[in-house]
């Protein structure tokens, strides 16, 4: 049996086993209903049950397993939990009260009961009706001057049904305003697949898992964000495949890994090896590290022993040659220093790609929230090109989506800058006036707030206030709107921080019956394989009153738009979501028999054009990028005035998703009853005169002309393993350090994964 540790030291066990159990039976015991938690948990990614919103991660195949993990578990304990925030919790609260609870403390109130309004004048919620409610948005959308000041937010967690009912109405009334969370998570993965690839999504299966060679994981932390990504990598590594790690940080989970599905690995308190080589590189040194690895498979390519794939890229490829100047051009020094990393070391790691017949990169937050990350992405994209690791089987391109549908809202039509394509089928198919301007997305909306030229904002789940950078300013904005309206299962800080007027808008869950007119529905999702396959609660709804988010944005759309649009019958459509999904088949490629396909036990595949050859690009060819180097990172700058400049990410704790917080600990880091901790390396805390436990301040360093004062305050130094110069700390706690203007070239993605702060000690109290 695995030996038990002290809490206080730094988690030695390996990641997952008996302690992941435990700490599930907590969580199901803490939700105050655990009979009904472990029902549902049964049921979790299982044909004919629901999809865990977790995370979105591809289901494994072999029926009949239990398919769920840790915080899987966490998350379905969140919501079947027997707490509830009614209309006396609310009579009891005043909103300036709520105001000063913590983010932990405002969703531990439970379950939103029924619609709650708030008047901007008595500093209470007060119940509302559904009717009135949906009359109160009709008024103030009817009222804009233009459809573009009106937001349309939505978190990845919606259905590919309600997600297409919230676009179609969003287009409807005249506005592609359709930020949404995905532009704060994977929009540079988007960005850069297409540019070089032609499809913004990873071009591989579950089963490419099996076959690959090689797996390279580049900023990402499955051991707490895509745990059930764990089991699929410890296989890889058993059965010989290389797996690599490249992070900032010692992640637990990426070292060892002991399946706590697997009895016989608990019992005798084995565990396996997850990543043979484990490579630390600077934040933001991904690209260049990757540049080193291509100089070394261009420098040692001979025809005896063919490196690349020059078939591949005669056929299929356009820009190598430019690619190949800008390899020679990047000198190593540049690439050791701005990466971090020694020559020999990522020669190495280039040696193990060079040989490997089949790969596949996966990457998260890690690469994607840097103000390089498109670069990067598409410097991920020339080294898989270089090998022809596109379209074969065993490798590819693959990144980790966040929410458990953010793909599937995308592929709906969730979408700022919408294609074309997409455009057009929807013109054809109503008779409406489909907007052709490009909208608004998450930072840009936030802006359009502060200059008042958005003064309405609907949330479709998520937690708007708390997940976006520069929080004073973000509240501001948010401060300024006429109303603002949030489609929620729990209490967040959104509510909180409302507009003039405010609504709340509960609804039912995952795990919840879903009952229209027609019977009980089911909804579709659409993991990071690209799988689209349906889900259908089983628990008694939290709350009579609750209604479903299909339910509610047809409420929406019927007080605003009625019949105005001939052929929409919006709440027709919520009454039997079969409609929607005929509607879905009808205007996006893919879709064909969408209600016959679904029944299929685990859901169809979407076809991915990448992963057959076909490239969906400008040159119709796969496009190598030649972009340089970025000039300069922020650990490269010069320092002046004395004070150590350092690079923040800002990361998940293993009891949190996203801004909900489920507890203090972090277990795989050692971390327990706290999260207001900075990271850092033990050399750094002794050059600032620190030490392990002191108290300090942080302050980011502004761009010239920008005199916001953005600090937070007392959090604890923790020795960690860590490059020089990096520092890492929990969101949300640290958003109000990310500048606002401060996002990714060629994308919105704030910069969370690169905040250059300064940092003094708290001074006593
Ligand atoms: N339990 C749980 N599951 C989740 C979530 C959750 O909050 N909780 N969130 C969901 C969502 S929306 C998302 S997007 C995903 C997020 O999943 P992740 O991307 O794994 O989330 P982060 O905690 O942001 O972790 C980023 C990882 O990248 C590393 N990293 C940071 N900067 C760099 C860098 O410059 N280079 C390299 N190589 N590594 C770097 C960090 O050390 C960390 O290990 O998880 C999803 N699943
Ligand atoms: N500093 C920093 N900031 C970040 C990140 C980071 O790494 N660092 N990561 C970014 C990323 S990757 C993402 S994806 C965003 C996340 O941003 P969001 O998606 O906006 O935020 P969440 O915290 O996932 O939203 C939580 C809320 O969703 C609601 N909710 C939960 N389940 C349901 C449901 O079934 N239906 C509905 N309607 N509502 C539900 C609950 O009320 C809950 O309070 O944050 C971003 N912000
Ligand atoms: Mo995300």
């Amino acid at each position: 049996m695995s030996q038990d540790h002290d809490d206080n030291l730094p988690y030695t066990n390996a990641a997952g086993g008996w302690d992941a159990l435990k700490s599930s039976a907590k969580h199901l015991i803490q939700s105050e209903d655990a009979a009904k938690g472990v029902k549902t948990l049964l049921k979790a990614n299982q044909p004919g049950g629901f999809d865990c919103p977790g995370c979105a991660w591809g289901e494994t195949p072999t029926a009949g397993k239990i398919d769920f993990c840790e915080n899987g578990v966490k998350a379905i304990a969140w919501e079947v939990t027997s707490k509830r925030a009614d209309a006396a919790f609310f009579a009891q609260h005043s909103l300036s009260e709520l105001r000063t609870w913590s983010d932990y403390a405002l969703e531990k109130s439970g379950r939103l009961c029924e619609p709650m309004w708030y008047d901007g004048v008595d500093d209470y919620y007060r119940p509302i009706s559904w009717q009135q409610a949906f009359d109160k948005i009709a008024t103030e959308l009817n009222a804009l001057d233009s459809a573009n000041e009106a937001l349309f937010y939505t978190s990845g967690r919606a259905s590919n049904e309600v997600a297409y009912l919230y676009q179609l109405f969003g287009r409807a009334f005249g506005t592609n305003n359709f930020p949404d969370c995905s532009n704060m998570c994977h929009e540079a993965s988007g960005v850069g697949l297409g540019q070089s690839i032609g499809t913004g999504k990873g071009t591989v299966t579950m089963d490419d898992f099996d076959r690959a060679e090689a797996i390279f994981v580049f900023g990402q932390n499955p051991g707490t964000n895509h745990p059930r990504m764990l089991a699929t990598l410890r296989k890889a590594s058993k059965r010989g495949a290389q797996v690599v790690a490249i992070n900032n940080l010692k992640e637990r989970g990426l070292q060892r890994f002991s399946d706590p599905q697997s009895a016989k690995e608990l019992l005798i308190g084995s565990s396996t090896a997850i990543s043979q080589h484990y490579i630390t590189p600077r934040l933001g040194g991904d690209m260049a590290l990757l540049r080193g690895m291509a100089k070394y498979l261009l420098a040692n390519d001979s025809p005896e022993q063919p490196l690349l794939d020059h078939d591949f890229i005669a056929q299929h490829c356009n820009g190598f040659a430019a690619y190949q100047a800008a390899v020679n051009a990047t000198g190593w020094q540049k690439i050791t220093e701005q990466s971090g990393v020694e020559q020999a070391e990522i020669e190495k790691l280039a040696a193990i790609y060079g040989n490997s017949q089949r790969t596949i990169f996966t990457w998260a937050m890690g690469i994607t929230q840097h103000r390089h990350s498109v670069a990067t992405i598409r410097e991920l994209v020339n080294l898989l090109l270089m090998k022809g690791n596109i379209g074969k089987a065993g490798a590819g391109a693959c990144p980790v989506r966040g929410h458990s549908n953010v793909q599937g809202n995308r592929t709906v039509g969730i979408n700022e800058r919408p294609p074309a394509a997409l455009l057009d089928a929807l013109q054809q198919r109503y008779d409406f006036s489909v907007p052709r301007e490009d909208g608004l997305n998450t930072v840009e909306s936030i802006q359009a707030m502060l200059d008042k030229t958005a003064t309405v904002f609907i949330g479709l789940g998520g937690n708007f206030a708390a997940a976006t950078p520069d929080t004073a300013v973000t509240h501001r904005a948010l401060g300024s709107c006429r109303l603002s309206s949030h489609i929620s299962t729990k209490l967040n800080r959104s509510h909180v921080v409302t507009g003039q007027q405010a609504l709340i808008l509960p609804c039912l869950g995952r795990t919840e019956i879903d009952r229209q007119s027609s019977g009980e529905q089911m909804i579709t999702v659409e993991d990071s394989m690209s799988m689209v396959h349906s889900s259908q609660g089983s628990n008694e709804p939290a709350t009579a009153q609750l209604r479903s988010e299909t339910a509610i944005i047809a409420g929406i759309a019927q007080a605003t738009l009625g019949q105005s649009v001939s052929g929409i019958d919006w709440l027709s459509m919520a009454d039997d979501y079969q409609r929607i999904r005929d509607e879905i088949a009808a205007v996006l490629p893919g879709f064909e028999d969408f209600n016959q396909r679904i029944h299929s036990e685990r859901g169809f595949h979407l076809t991915n054009s990448a992963a057959q050859r076909q490239w969906r690009t400008k040159t119709s060819s796969a496009n190598f990028s030649d972009s340089k180097l970025p000039d300069e990172l922020i650990h490269e700058r010069k320092q002046h005035c004395g004070k150590t400049t350092f690079t923040l990410q800002t990361l998940r704790s293993h009891d949190q998703y996203n801004t909900t917080i489920y507890g203090m600990n972090d277990r795989y880091r050692g971390v327990q009853g706290e999260r207001r901790v900075l990271f850092m390396n033990v050399k750094d805390i002794k050059k600032e005169g620190l030490k392990d436990g002191d108290w300090i301040d942080i302050t980011t360093v502004n761009q010239p002309g920008d005199d916001t004062l953005r600090q937070v305050h007392r959090f604890k130094v923790v020795e960690f393993q860590i490059p020089k110069g990096c520092l890492a700390a929990y969101y949300p706690e640290t958003n109000p350090l990310v500048p606002l203007g401060s996002t990714a070239d060629g994308c919105g993605t704030p910069t969370y994964k690169s905040i250059a702060v300064q940092l003094t000690p708290t001074a006593a109290e």
